[in-house]
């Protein structure tokens, strides 16, 4: 016995080495070698050993990619190595720039690069210990991720173990996961199928695919990884002389690595580079966002360091942002959860970066004005990666004659009440509040949200059928919801019913901190939520604050403690949150500051100063969303703030925080940090 299963161990590491060279011929070189039944001939032989002796089992095996149980969050991982930012250059003339900066720093005439795709998805690093993959994150913020090791091996061109028999100590490769165009196609094809929502684009199915709890959805979604670069290492195999080496070591060790990758010399290499690569990028398997350039010489790399939180040696040159033509249709007006009126463009539906687009924001009233677009006329609409598609700007030449000028309605479309400007915003809202349906349902959805009371799959055409088939007026209306009064709406199976019934039920455990969140109070967004749940640390204590005593809290001034006195001021609120408290909705009170940490919040510590003119994003669109992800948006730069946002025309924000160094971002690298 002892001889026969230490023959078995050996057959089980044989198939399993075997295996996972066919994955790899497979999955990332895209050229199997043999058929696909012998392949499942290897897999059944092994899962077989592994059942008759589970003691011969490794994570490593090929057979435990999936089967781990759902977690309830996702843990942090800390990078040893920071993973950095890529800064951007727009146009060739700030490629132009950071060529010229390169050589000015190591005093050289010219330069020899790499320059690589930039793929359109999302930046992770996996830590491989002995030879086994043993865990992998997100970027998160460059310096702590969320560990997603339990998805990431699903995705099968990542190796679950090291093809070497003397693999590194330590080993962490850092790349991007992304979905495939055609992978992308299919699951949009059987979400459809399925009655559910499609994705807008690659990187938005790969990111939903990475984020799920359960390793076994990810497992069914066809996920795929880029390595582009090392973190910490210890190999003295390691290349240590050009990236270019380095990404064939990587590829050595059987992790994809692009094809694409070119050696070239100077500005002109770079350029030449860049227009080969837009002029096949329709034709390439993945979505792209533009080119990679980086100083080949790891030397020269390490000569030329860092600014802040982006390396000297390498930049992104971008794509444009996607534009296209098309026919304005008519202008509705949306009515947002705080009651702000957004006039939506109804468009011809046309092709832009990817996606069919329909509908595009006008922002409000002066912006439509200050453009000059009427109904009927032709205009120009982008797309930049994932922000709401915008209306740019009219084809004055092609203006029809009977193109009507658009009048921003006086009263709320949805509910009639009047509509209000104040003297300092640009947005007009509506005064109906709860009574008006759009807000009404605005406030279910933001309650339900996932950083609030979290309940999973009530979605917007679902709050929308229940508000206007008057079963919920309410959040607190969704716990008094029965099977029967679900299951009566049209498309509503008995099953996805009860899995409606069960999450809200979930939902009543909370914490006091999104519970305030959940609220939906003007101007409190979720780190707001979280100061007042630490310092007052009863619901009821926050009730009888008076303005005074709010902004007594840090970072709560007079606007921010005003809109709470006027929330609970108002009867109605009290009253839906008594009923919420009388259905079982309940939390900790008393929380303290330790009930903090509860609550996801990537930005948590960190300080944004912003200036100028975002190109889609209103200020109060940036500050609520930093905000709400834990972060704190200053009026001035000093040493403390972490990030300064640019946008046009900024003002001398932007050279203070030059001149003191701190890492600037523009409205992507923003949203970068946003997702
Ligand atoms: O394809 C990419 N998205 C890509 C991202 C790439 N090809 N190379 C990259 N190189 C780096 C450095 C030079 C900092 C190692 C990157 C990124 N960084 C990156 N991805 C997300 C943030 C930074």
């Amino acid at each position: 016995m002892e001889e026969n299963i230490h023959e078995i161990s050996h057959r089980a590491q044989a198939l399993r080495a075997e295996i996972e060279l066919h994955n790899y011929r497979y999955y990332v070189l895209d050229n199997p070698s043999i058929p696909d039944a012998e392949y499942d001939r290897l897999l059944r032989e092994l899962q077989q050993i592994e059942q008759d002796f589970p003691q011969l089992i490794t994570a490593g095996s090929p057979t435990q990619r999936v089967g781990a149980a759902p977690l309830k969050a996702f843990a942090q991982i800390t990078h040893t190595v920071p993973m950095l930012s890529l800064s951007n250059a727009f146009d060739e003339s700030e490629v132009e720039a950071f060529d010229r900066r390169v050589r000015d720093g190591l005093s050289v005439d010219s330069v020899e690069y790499t320059a690589e795709p930039k793929f359109d998805g999302l930046a992770v690093s996996l830590r491989y210990e002995h030879g086994d993959f043993k865990t992998g994150a997100t970027r998160g913020d460059g310096y702590t991720g969320e560990d997603i090791t339990l998805n990431l091996r699903t995705i099968r061109s990542i190796p679950l173990r090291l093809p070497l028999t003397h693999p590194p100590a330590l080993l962490e490769v850092r790349g991007e996961v992304l979905m495939l165009q055609k992978d992308f196609q299919r699951l949009n094809q059987q979400q459809l199928a399925k009655g559910e929502k499609e994705f807008a684009n690659p990187r938005n199915a790969a990111a939903g695919s990475l984020r799920q709890l359960d390793p076994g959805i990810t497992a069914t979604r066809r996920l795929t990884f880029f390595a582009y670069g090392i973190g910490q290492c210890d190999d003295a195999d390691l290349p240590r002389d050009t990236h270019y080496r380095m990404l064939q070591y990587l590829s050595a060790l059987h992790f994809p690595v692009t094809q694409e990758c070119r050696v070239v010399t100077g500005l002109t290499g770079l350029l030449d580079y860049y227009r080969a690569i837009g002029a096949k990028r329709d034709a390439l398997p993945y979505a792209i966002d533009g080119v990679v350039y980086k100083v080949n010489s790891l030397a020269f790399q390490e000569k030329l360091g860092f600014v802040s939180r982006a390396p000297r040696f390498a930049i992104a040159h971008k794509f444009p942002a996607q534009e296209a033509i098309t026919q304005l249709l008519d202008i509705d007006v949306q009515v947002g959860r705080t009651g702000a009126l957004t006039p939506v463009a109804r468009l011809q539906p046309v092709f832009v970066g990817g996606v069919t687009v329909t509908n595009a924001t006008l922002h409000n009233a002066d912006e439509i004005e200050r453009k000059d677009v009427r109904i009927g006329d032709t205009v120009i609409v982008r797309r930049a990666g994932d922000v709401i598609p915008e209306v740019v700007s009219v084809v004055a030449e092609k203006r029809p004659a009977d193109a009507r000028m658009f009048v921003m309605p006086g009263h709320c479309p949805v509910c009639g009440a009047k509509a209000v400007r104040l003297p300092d915003e640009a947005v007009a809202r509506c005064t109906g509040g709860l009574f008006c349906p759009a807000q009404r349902k605005q406030a279910i959805l933001h309650f339900a949200s996932r950083r609030a009371l979290d309940i999973e799959g009530l979605g917007d055409k679902l709050v929308d059928q229940m508000v206007d088939n008057a079963i919920i007026r309410t959040p607190a209306d969704l716990y008094k919801l029965g099977l029967a009064a679900l299951a009566s709406l049209e498309r509503m199976a008995e099953k996805s019913a009860g899995n409606i019934l069960r999450a809200i039920e979930k939902s009543k455990h909370t914490t006091l901190a999104r519970f305030i969140y959940a609220l939906g109070i003007r101007n409190v967004g979720e780190a707001t939520a979280k100061e007042l749940a630490a310092h007052l640390g009863s619901l009821d204590r926050l009730i009888e604050a008076d303005s005074e005593r709010l902004q007594q809290i840090p970072d709560i001034g007079p606007v921010v403690a005003q809109s709470i006195v006027d929330f609970f001021a108002e009867s109605h609120n009290r009253e839906v949150i008594e009923q919420l408290r009388a259905c079982g909705v309940h939390w900790d009170e008393h929380e303290g500051k330790s009930a903090q940490n509860s609550l996801a919040e990537p930005l948590s510590g960190k300080t944004f100063v912003l200036t100028g003119t975002l190109p889609t994003m209103s200020r109060e669109e940036a500050k609520e969303k930093i905000e709400a992800l834990g972060g704190k948006v200053s009026g001035s730069v000093s040493k403390k703030t972490d990030y300064v946002v640019v946008g046009a025309d900024p003002g001398s924000k932007y050279d203070k925080a030059v001149s003191i160094g701190i890492t600037l971002l523009d409205q992507e690298g923003l949203e970068a940090l946003l997702k």
